[in-house]
């Protein structure tokens, strides 16, 4: 797939989910430099620069994306040669995929130390990194049951209950509405992340904060399953997430819409979950109460997935 084609499935949602929108762009920029026809150090990296810009571009929230495309271009930092310079950004780009896939199975293996004989769990949206969790404590035997919801308006819900089933896990499907009705019958909550404050707030899909509010009402933890690199280090200096609005076409069908000329369809793909709604945040370096988000971000991110100008 050439880069545009794989940013445009970005935009579309046929990529989607926070850590493999940024494989994905990991590996169509790696492919890029692969295939970059230039012998000019100063046009490959002008070059470079683009199709990292057009990569980002394609969704705003999912932090994981900026993180994971600057971390590859940190390789154009300083280089002798072209040949170099494409050497750097394709060992970069397999090292974050490498990391990207091993901290998966770090975070299952953990997430499912918090998950016991018994629960009955609910999990939002389509994470890896949460079903992950779910999937480990099923393969070690733990008997769970787990209440998945419809996620409109694009459905990510029916990807989690066909893998729920697929693994032979008891699942019950249900209307995002119904999270209020059925939260007393939840031991754990457990869901991923686009993006983390330095705050320890989380920004996960649409629904997810009501979701939280509800489960703190219950009494019932919450836990977010998240690589490092969904933590975002501007952050730190203020900087708010973006939260993305999509086309109200997802919502609403134009025709129906034209016929409602004082109604405004509203979309947003993302909430903000503040951190007092959650117990814990599960990386692949351990397990830590929101409130150490600010140390993930110095101790991590700092040597791997470093902002940049
Ligand atoms: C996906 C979503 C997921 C996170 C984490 O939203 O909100 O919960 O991205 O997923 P969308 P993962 O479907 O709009 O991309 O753990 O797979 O990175």
């Amino acid at each position: 797939m050439v880069l545009s084609e794989t940013a445009e499935s970005i935009k579309k949602m046929e990529i989607r989910g926070a850590g493999r929108i940024a494989r994905a762009a990991v590996r169509a920029l790696a492919d890029f430099a692969r295939d970059l026809d230039v012998s000019d150090p100063e046009a490959f990296k002008r070059e470079m620069r683009g199709a990292a810009e057009t990569l980002i571009a394609t969704r705003p929230t999912a932090v994981s994306l900026p993180n994971a495309v600057r971390y590859v271009m940190r390789a154009l930092d300083s280089f002798e040669s072209v040949e170099a310079a494409r050497e750097a950004v394709l060992a970069r780009a397999a090292e974050f995929v490498k990391h990207s896939e091993h901290a998966i199975g770090w975070i299952a293996e953990i997430g499912a130390r918090h998950i016991s004989d018994g629960d009955v769990l609910l999990t939002h949206c389509n994470s890896e990194a949460a079903l992950g969790c779910i999937l480990e404590a099923h393969r070690q035997g733990k008997e769970i049951e787990v209440y998945a919801t419809e996620v409109r308006p694009r459905n990510q819900g029916l990807i989690t209950i066909r893998t729920l089933n697929d693994a032979g896990i008891r699942t019950n499907y249900i209307i995002d509405s119904a999270v209020r009705y059925f939260i007393n019958d939840v031991d754990l909550v457990i869901v991923g992340a686009d993006a983390i404050a330095v705050n320890g707030a989380v920004v996960n899909k649409i629904g997810t904060a009501q979701i939280a509010h509800a489960a703190h009402e219950a009494r019932t933890n919450v836990v977010v399953a998240a690589e490092t690199y969904k933590f975002a280090p501007r952050t730190i200096f203020g900087e708010l997430i973006e939260i993305e609005e999509r086309d109200p076409a997802e919502v609403l069908p134009p025709e129906e819409a034209a016929r409602l000329p004082f109604v405004r369809v509203r979309n947003p793909a993302f909430d903000v979950t503040p951190a007092e709604y959650i117990d814990l945040i599960i990386t692949e370096q351990g397990a830590i109460p929101p409130e150490l988000a600010y140390t993930v971000i110095k101790d991590y991110l700092g040597w791997r997935i470093e902002e940049f100008r």
